[in-house]
């Protein structure tokens, strides 16, 4: 099922040059002369390296960037953390791109470093995480993360028409995308009686954490039905973590992102549902959006792009297209 908040448009073709920059997690420049007028430089910081999400999200915005032009410099930091996300903004702002593309891990510790951009008069576009106060950027793009949550929550629902006790498996509070996710699923599990949330915990984005919070959470609350990891890693965990307790079968699990290995645990039926985002899409309006507002055109303040429910059902068919690439 394909929820669409807005018609997209997402054109694919090879990419001119691909270059890996020595010392940088994550670290990648494409792009070129294709066309474009303007030659803009756009730096891309995703939220951490390596994460599939993010993968595609680069792929969207070296696509587009192509189509303009554009060169594009990717990195992250080796941690979802702010602590090792603000060197690379620093060190991205002292190189002066033309914009920034950023997914900032934490809501209120990212905010000076991108200010600071801002002042040095680079465009900015939050994609994907936002801040609490989102004006340095000129537009902010992200899924619909409440109404995700919220969706993973009918997953659960349908699949255990009786109800029962349900658990959340986030990453760290503080991350805008993931605690919209879990106020989106609880505040449906709170509207439907038959069913009672044991809390949210947090796994700091370490598959390990998420098996160890699911497995120790099963062992007090037995008669968990459900279980909604927040993101990627989170359901990678939380998927471990059902099997080792030997509840397969007994507890769903739906899991935000749908990277190749949690396509895999679909198929596999160690996890039940997947909410798949459009990060390419995410990257490839972050792209529109910078280039609109370094030519002094009008900006879009808010996108919202939409989500797939990936099951066994859908995935081998038109729920293919919605899985995250590994690289470009
Ligand atoms: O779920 C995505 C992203 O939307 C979130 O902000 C952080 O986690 C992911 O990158 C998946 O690992």
């Amino acid at each position: 099922m394909k929820w669409n908040k807005k018609a997209t448009a997402l054109t694919v073709f090879g990419m001119a040059a691909t270059l890996t920059l020595a010392g940088c997690s994550g670290g990648t420049t494409s792009g070129g002369a294709s066309g474009g007028s303007d030659g803009y430089k756009i730096a891309f910081v995703q939220g951490v390296a390596g994460d599939e999400f993010y993968i595609s999200m680069q792929c969207g915005i070296q696509d587009e960037a192509e189509k303009e032009g554009a060169t594009v410099t990717t990195q992250g930091p080796e941690k979802f953390d702010p602590t090792l996300q603000k060197p690379i903004v620093d060190a991205v702002v002292a190189s002066q791109p033309d914009a920034l593309l950023i997914a900032p891990t934490d809501v209120s510790a990212m905010q000076a470093p991108i200010a600071a951009a801002e002042a040095a008069g680079i465009k900015v576009v939050l994609v994907d995480t936002t801040l609490e106060d989102p004006s340095a950027a000129v537009s902010q793009i992200s899924s619909d993360n409440e109404g995700g949550g919220a969706a993973a929550f009918k997953a659960i629902q349908d699949a255990n028409p009786n109800g029962g006790k349900v658990l959340v498996v986030s990453v760290d509070p503080g991350i805008s995308t993931t605690d919209a996710r879990a106020k989106g699923f609880e505040d449906a599990v709170a509207e439907d009686s038959k069913f009672e949330s044991v809390g949210v915990q947090y796994s700091h984005n370490e598959p390990s954490t998420a098996a160890e919070i699911v497995t120790a959470a099963l062992q007090k609350d037995p008669d968990i039905v459900g279980i909604f990891a927040a993101n990627l890693f989170a359901a990678e965990g939380s998927a471990t973590g059902v099997q080792q307790a030997g509840k397969q079968g007994a507890v769903t699990i739906v899991g935000f992102d749908a990277g190749p290995a949690q396509v895999k645990a679909l198929q596999a039926g160690t996890v039940q549902a997947l909410v798949a985002q459009e990060p390419a899409t995410i990257g490839s309006d972050g792209v529109k959006q910078a280039i609109a507002a370094l030519k002094g055109e009008a900006t879009e303040e808010k996108i919202q792009t939409g989500f797939t429910i990936l099951t066994k059902d859908n995935i081998d068919g038109e729920g293919k297209d919605a899985v995250y690439k590994s690289s470009c």
